[in-house]
């Protein structure tokens, strides 16, 4: 099986959200001689890549599909690490979760699921996630990233959601400390909202979100 026959059959299997083809491809790569590394950084990044910038553009793709590439990212991703040659550095720490009174989680878990196959620690904080726990949360963890889903207009700009995250953050002296990042439904609508809500930055998909928020690490870091 050639390089890019195992691409192309990997993402067939991720197009047709079938996990057990997408490992069954991954196997067949490992016994061909590929490295867990390769298989990380050369099929599955590329592929989820290459998978959601096609579901995005196709009006017939389903929820399915954007939910299951992204799982079967991640879940590959960490089958492949216990494989890794030198486990690669986690590049640094996040944490994400849904804003408070807001109890849509698929959205943050596809956002998850790409931040693992970056070597980014996730720490998840789940559903109605209240401002001050956001904060806890990333001061406990020495997190350089606080990520917040928000899929209703009201949760992304009431009181209680990122504008709060950032009232904390300014009060406590932390600013310099953690960055913002905001995703979700309303900010697709209105790209300029992240400003408005007090976040440093906004991403339209998983796979964005997880390259800026690599991204805000790299700069909180250096
Ligand atoms: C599925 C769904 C639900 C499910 C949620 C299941 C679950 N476990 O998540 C259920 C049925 C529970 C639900 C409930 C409700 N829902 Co609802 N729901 C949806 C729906 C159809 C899809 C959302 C979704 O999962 N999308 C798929 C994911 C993959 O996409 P996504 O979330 O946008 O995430 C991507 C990006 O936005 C981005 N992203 C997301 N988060 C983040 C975070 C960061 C940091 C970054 C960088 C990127 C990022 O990356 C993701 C992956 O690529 C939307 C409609 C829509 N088209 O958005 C309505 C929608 C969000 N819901 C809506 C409403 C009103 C409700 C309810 C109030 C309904 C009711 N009357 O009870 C309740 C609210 C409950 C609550 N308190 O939260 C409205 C919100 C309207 C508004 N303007 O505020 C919407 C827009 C439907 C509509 N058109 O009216 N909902």
């Amino acid at each position: 099986m050639s390089r890019d026959a195992i691409i192309r059959a990997y993402n067939e299997a991720v197009f047709d959200t079938d996990k057990e083809a997408a490992f069954e491809v991954v196997n067949a790569a490992l016994s061909h001689g590929m490295t867990a590394e390769e298989i990380v950084f050369e099929v599955v990044i590329p592929g989820t890549e290459a998978m959601m910038s096609a579901i995005t553009k196709d009006p017939d793709a389903n929820l399915a599909q954007h939910f299951m590439t992204a799982q079967i990212a991640a879940e590959v991703t960490e089958k492949m690490l216990t494989r890794f040659n030198h486990p690669p550095e986690v590049i640094g720490r996040v944490v994400l979760g849904t804003a408070f009174g807001d109890l849509h989680s698929l959205g943050k878990r596809i956002v998850a699921g790409c931040l693992k196959a970056l070597m980014v620690e996730v720490i998840d904080l789940g559903v109605n996630v209240p401002a001050e726990r956001f904060v806890e949360e990333a001061l406990k963890h020495e997190a350089q990233v606080i990520a917040i889903s928000s899929m209703m207009v009201h949760t992304a700009t009431g009181e209680r959601g990122c504008a709060k995250v950032r009232a904390l953050l300014r009060e406590a002296g932390l600013e310099g400390r953690f960055k913002i990042v905001v995703g979700g439904a309303p900010y697709r609508f209105d790209e300029g909202l992240y400003r408005t809500v007090g976040a440093d930055n906004w991403a339209a998909d998983g796979v964005a979100g997880a390259k800026l928020i690599a991204q805000l690490i790299r700069e909180v870091k250096a």
